[in-house]
């Protein structure tokens, strides 16, 4: 049995060999842009949380972005996809615009929900995704909902859930994976296993080591993958979307992937070495895709230019939100209550 769990584990070490077809360059190089967006949004919110311009919890996904880039590339924009607290990277790989995404951490007026929610409830039903939550594993279970509703109007939409290796031994999770697969709901499971539930690493907490076979129990098939290699996430789930929307039912997947930065901005990380960051850091996710984009005919400098194109991007983005109003007093109240 591999020992998913352990922080010594590379990405690249998951069970499940699955068979990937080479994406197109173009399609590759699209992915690297995203990754590099959502890479240099976060490094820059995390300095904006270091000089003070950022109140309230925030958690970034450094290190984990092909996760989101390889699922929404496997996902229609009209899909149902519900994620963590932890959910800028998702929320930008499927189309958020930047400016909004930082100006609603920052809790200005501009930002996607007026800056009233800011980093733990990123929502953009436009692009398909239908909240973030700060319950460990409360979005499961709402995203069952969603697949139940397109089951039932006969539309072959299909639920992609995201949650964390900390969310798995939640009661709620077990009802949800029971329903799901006596329904065969259309819903793709989607454990993005980083090895760390805030302070706590897994293997201190967690009875079985190879987390994607515990759901066979439930009758759910399920594959442990690299979600550091963006490629093999694309296949992962696009495999999973196919049997959900052909009527097959839910698929599980494990990807093995590390949060290089801290649980949350300020975060000490008094709990784990140098010594095992820089053991994960050869596989992070960004340096995997350059150098697959290299050895397929790519030039350093097309990445380069698109490195400078995003780094452009995000400096704008960055300077949208800080000259961007604060919410007008006056609007307190609107917004928050649906009656
Ligand atoms: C129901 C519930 N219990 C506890 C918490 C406190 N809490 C916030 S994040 C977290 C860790 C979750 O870890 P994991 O599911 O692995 O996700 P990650 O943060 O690693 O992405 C906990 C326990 C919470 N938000 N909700
Ligand atoms: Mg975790």
């Amino acid at each position: 049995m591999s020992a998913s769990i352990s922080p010594q584990i590379l990405p690249s070490e998951a069970e499940t060999r699955l068979e990937v077809q080479p994406l197109p360059l173009d399609r590759l190089q699209q992915m690297y842009r995203t990754m590099f967006l959502i890479r240099r949004v976060e490094e820059s919110l995390l300095q904006a949380a270091e000089e003070g311009k950022i109140g309230g919890a925030m958690h970034t996904a450094i290190g984990m972005e092909a996760n989101a880039v390889g699922a929404a590339h496997a996902t229609r924009p009209d899909d149902y996809v519900t994620c963590t607290y932890r959910g800028h990277h998702h929320a930008l790989a499927r189309g958020m615009d930047p400016g909004q995404a930082i100006a609603e951490v920052m809790g200005r007026a501009t930002g996607f929900a007026k800056g009233k929610g800011g980093s733990m409830h990123f929502v953009d039903p436009e692009h398909g995704l239908m909240g973030a939550n700060g319950v460990v594993a409360a979005q499961v279970p709402h995203a069952a909902g969603m697949a139940l509703a397109a089951q039932l109007r006969g539309e072959d939409r299909v639920a992609l859930t995201f949650f964390g290796d900390g969310a798995l031994y939640q009661g709620v999770m077990h009802e949800t994976f029971n329903m799901a697969a006596k329904w065969k709901l259309p819903i793709v499971f989607y454990l993005e296993n980083n090895r760390y539930s805030e302070m706590t690493p897994i293997w201190r907490t967690s009875s079985v080591e190879a987390l994607y076979r515990f759901p066979r129990a439930y009758g759910i098939e399920s594959m442990q993958i690299d979600g550091n290699d963006v490629e093999v996430v694309y296949t992962a789930v696009a495999q999973a979307v196919e049997r959900a929307r052909a009527g097959e039912g839910p698929t599980f997947i494990e990807a093995l992937t590390y949060r290089l930065a801290g649980h949350m901005a300020g975060d000490l990380e008094t709990y784990r070495t140098e010594e095992e960051k820089a053991l994960q850091r050869q596989h992070e996710p960004l340096m995997v895709l350059r150098n697959k984009l290299l050895e397929r005919g790519a030039r350093p400098e097309e990445l380069e230019a698109i490195q400078a194109q995003v780094e452009e991007e995000v400096q704008a983005a960055v300077a949208f939100a800080e000259e961007s109003p604060w919410p007008d007093i006056a609007q307190a109240y609107t917004d928050v209550f649906y009656l």
